[in-house]
C-alpha cells in the first residue's frame, strides 16, 4: 500500500508551507506547531498526522495499530507529595491508604500473569515504606517467579523520590532496580514541564529538567522509556508545544523514547476548580495527538490511551497520527479514582475487534514493539 495525503485538505491552504516541510522529510518548528493547534480545519491537520503515522510505520503497515497484553499494578496509594489532579493518592484519605507486601505484589501480579499478560505496569505512591529495598525485594521476587514478564515501571518521580530517601545519585537507583529487575519506564509525571502550571498544580516535585534528565540517564544505561503530557490543568497551548519541545529535544540527545502519550486530566475528588482550566474538548485532544505526531519526528510511536480519552476516541485518534491503543491493563485505579467512566480493563479479543471495526490492523506486541502476532483480517462476508 502507498502512502496516501489527501492533498486537496492542505496543499493550497494555510498549511501549505507546512506542507511542503512534512512531505520533504524536514523538521516543523515551534511557530508550525502552535498554527497548527490553531488552524480551524481540524481535518487538515489530521490528515497531516495520518500521513506521518504511515510513512513511519513503513511499507506494509501502514495501518497497523499496536496494543499489549498488559497488567496496571499499584503497590501503595500513600503519597507524601499532593499535586491538585491527583485523587488516586488523596491527601483527605490517607488514613485509608494502602501498602502491599511484597507478597501481596506478588499474588496480585500472579493473577496477571495467569490471564497471559507479558507486561506489568507498576507506579505508586511516594512512600517511605516503599523504599528501594522495598522495591528491590517487589522486582526480584516477580522475576523468580516469572523471569519472562516485562517490568515497566518506576515514574522519574518515584527515582527522584527514592534517590532523596537514600541520599544516592539517580543513576545508582537505577543501576540497583535494573540489576533486581526493572526493564523499562513509563512516561507518567511528565504533566506539564512549564514552571507556572507545575506551581499551581502543586507539581514542586521533579522539575522538567531533572524529569529530563532521569530518562536521559535511563536511555544511556539500556532502558527504553515513555513520556506522558497531562492536560486540562491551566496550560496553554504555547505550555503543550514547548513541553513537546523539550522531550524532542532529549530525545535527540539521549534517543530512549517509544512513546508519547497525551492525557486528559478528570476532576473528581481533586482541588481543581472550574475556574483555574479549561477542560479539554474531544477536538482538543485529537489535535494534541496530531500535533505530537508531527513535532515529535523522534519518537517513534504515539499512544491513544483509551482509559482517558474513552474508547470511541482513541479509535478516532487513530486517523491523527495514533498508532497505539495502549494495553488490556486489568485494573486501572489512578484515572477511575478521578471519576473516568471507561471500563476497568478490555479483553484482547475486544481491543482486536475495536482495532479492525475501525479500519486499521490490530497487532499485537511486547513493551519494545516486537510483533508478536499481527491479526488475520476479520472477513466481511454476510450469507444474508
Ligand atoms: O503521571 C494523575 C496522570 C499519570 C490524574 O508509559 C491523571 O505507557 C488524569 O503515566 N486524571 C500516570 N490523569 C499514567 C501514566 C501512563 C498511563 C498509560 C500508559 C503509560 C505508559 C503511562 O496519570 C500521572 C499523571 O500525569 N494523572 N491524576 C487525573 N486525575
Ligand atoms: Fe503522588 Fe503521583 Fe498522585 Fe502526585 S500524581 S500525588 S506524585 S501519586
Amino acid at each position: 500500500m502507498s502512502v496516501a495525503l489527501d492533498q486537496s485538505l492542505v496543499k493550497s491552504g494555510p498549511l501549505a508551507d507546512i506542507y511542503e516541510k512534512i512531505i520533504a522529510g524536514k523538521r516543523i518548528d515551534r511557530d508550525d506547531a502552535i498554527r497548527l493547534y490553531r488552524e480551524k480545519d481540524i481535518n487538515a491537520v489530521g490528515a497531516l498526522a495520518e500521513f506521518v503515522r504511515q510513512r513511519k510505520a513503513g511499507p506494509g503497515k501502514e495501518k497497523y495499530v499496536y496494543y499489549i497484553h498488559n497488567m496496571h499494578l499499584n503497590p501503595t496509594n500513600f503519597c507524601v507529595e499532593t499535586c491538585r489532579f491527583c485523587s488516586y493518592a488523596n491527601p483527605e484519605e490517607q488514613a485509608k491508604a494502602y501498602t502491599w507486601t511484597v507478597d501481596q505484589v506478588l499474588a496480585e501480579a500472579r493473577k496477571g500473569v495467569a490471564s497471559g499478560i507479558r507486561e506489568i505496569h507498576m507506579v505508586g505512591g511516594l512512600n517511605p515504606a516503599c523504599d528501594i529495598n522495598y522495591y528491590e525485594d517487589v522486582f526480584r521476587t516477580i522475576k523468580k517467579e516469572f523471569p519472562d514478564v516485562h517490568l515497566k515501571t518506576m515514574t522519574a518521580v518515584e527515582i527522584e523520590y527514592m534517590a532523596n530517601l537514600e541520599g544516592i545519585s539517580y543513576e545508582e537507583v537505577l543501576e540497583r532496580l535494573i540489576a533486581a529487575g526493572l526493564n523499562s519506564m513509563p512516561g507518567g509525571g511528565a504533566e506539564i514541564f512549564d514552571e507556572t502550571v507545575r506551581e499551581k498544580m502543586a507539581v514542586k516535585k521533579t522539575p522538567a529538567r531533572v524529569w529530563l534528565e532521569i530518562h536521559g540517564i535511563a536511555h544511556k544505561l539500556g532502558l527504553n522509556t515513555n513520556a506522558t503530557m497531562l492536560t486540562g490543568i491551566g496550560e496553554s497551548i504555547e505550555n503543550k508545544v514547548d513541553h513537546m519541545l523539550l522531550l524532542r529535544e532529549q530525545q535527540d540527545k539521549s534517543k530512549g523514547f517509544l512513546t508519547f502519550i497525551p492525557l486528559k486530566c478528570y476532576y473528581e475528588g481533586t482541588t481543581i476548580t472550574a475556574d483555574e482550566i479549561k477542560e479539554p474538548s474531544e477536538e482538543d485532544l485529537l489535535r494534541d495527538i496530531a500535533v505530537s505526531r508531527l513535532l515529535l519526528d523522534n519518537f517513534p510511536h504515539i499512544k491513544a490511551y483509551w482509559i482517558q480519552l474513552g474508547v470511541q476516541l482513541a479509535l478516532k485518534a487513530f486517523a491523527f497520527g495514533a498508532d497505539d491503543l495502549d494495553g488490556t491493563i486489568q485494573m486501572e485505579k489512578i484515572t477511575h479514582a478521578a471519576g473516568a467512566k471507561t471500563p476497568l480493563q478490555l479483553a484482547k479479543e475486544k481491543m482486536e475487534a475495536l482495532i479492525a471495526e475501525a479500519g486499521y490492523v490490530p497487532v499485537e506486541r511486547d513493551t519494545v514493539y516486537n510483533i508478536i502476532r499481527v491479526a488475520e483480517p476479520v472477513s466481511s462476508a454476510c450469507a444474508s
